[in-house]
């Protein structure tokens, strides 16, 4: 594992419609995530909050149905540039949500540094809705379709170029919420997922060897994007879309430390924390005990 770290907020709540998500990075910070990771020998830089800039409502012009769509790609090529810069000084890129809208900034800025770059996206949805299939219109739904190079222009070519990433070298897991046309694309480009009925049947302890052995010789570097959603709202309550049914704390822990073992994940997002649908900060804390076996806490 790149033994240097930089940590980047992305206060982005704009991808969705309900407030407080772009707090998350405070909870997050507040949760202990620097401390946690500093006890095991990291080189850590909090590099601080990118600016998100406030619609201004008086004057949204609506010639598109994403809602904010301006602003979530402003902040994006944003958060892009400051990923990219961190990458090219080879450190690891660490983003704390958010919304799930930021990854296609975190994607822009990592990618370009890969051929193939590799994506574990660890969630209840599969976040590949475009502005014809979204049923809500809100970007925290598109940003994986927006990464494989579909969907609204403005947001495909954020960073200046497209696709960032190829459809056989995704990999979905936790999957129990997709819409029609996330189906038809799952299908279409043939993307490996892990819905929580296949976890049930092989256990995390498969679904996460398969994963490693399926991007094994394929990938020369892997995105690990953890939305808090992919975990049961009984563990992880602090999210704005949750889904009955998801995986637990203990599996996402098994998850994490099996990919600290193999050690192939080369940068990584944390999002859709909200503090203000939380308990107590349960579910910060949560992602902060995941990064801290996402970054070898088991193996010291
Ligand atoms: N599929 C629904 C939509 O596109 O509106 C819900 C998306 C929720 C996305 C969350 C963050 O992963
Ligand atoms: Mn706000
Ligand atoms: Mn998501
Ligand atoms: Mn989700």
């Amino acid at each position: 594992m790149n033994r240097k770290l930089s940590i980047i907020g992305a206060p982005m709540d704009l991808g969705q419609n309900r407030r407080g998500v772009d707090m998350g990075p405070s909870a997050i910070r507040y949760a202990g995530v620097v401390e946690r990771l500093e006890q095991l020998q990291y080189d850590i830089e909090d590099l601080g909050d990118i600016h998100i800039s406030q619609p201004d409502r008086k004057e949204v012009i609506e010639d598109s149905p994403l809602r904010n769509l301006y602003e979530v790609a402003k902040g994006n090529e944003q958060l892009a540039m400051t990923v990219d810069a961190e990458v090219q000084k080879g450190r690891f890129p660490l983003v704390l949500g958010g919304d799930h809208s930021i990854a296609i900034g975190s994607l822009a800025g990592v990618a370009k540094h890969y051929q193939n770059l590799g994506v574990i996206w660890y969630d209840a949805h599969g976040d590949l809705n475009t502005s014809e299939t979204s049923p809500s219109g809100n970007i925290h739904g598109m940003p994986l379709a927006v990464s494989l190079g579909i969907g609204d222009e403005r947001l495909v070519n954020i960073g200046g170029y497209e696709p960032k990433i190829k459809a056989e070298n995704v990999i979905i897991i936790g999957a129990r919420s997709l819409d029609e046309g996330e189906k038809e694309l799952i299908k279409e480009k043939g993307i490996k997922v892990y819905t929580m009925h296949e976890i049930d049947r092989l256990g995390m302890n498969k679904v996460i060897q398969e994963s490693i052995n399926y991007l094994a010789n394929k990938v020369d570097g892997v995105h690990l994007s953890l939305d808090l959603d992919g975990l049961d709202p009984q563990d992880a309550p602090g999210v704005g879309t949750p889904v009955m049914g998801g995986m637990s704390y203990r599996e996402s822990h098994l998850a994490m430390e099996m990919l600290a073992e193999a050690d192939i994940i080369t940068s990584a997002e944390f999002v859709e924390v909200n503090p203000i649908l939380d308990e107590k900060n349960k579910t910060a804390s949560v992602a902060v005990g995941l990064m801290g076996s996402l970054f070898g806490e088991k193996l010291k």
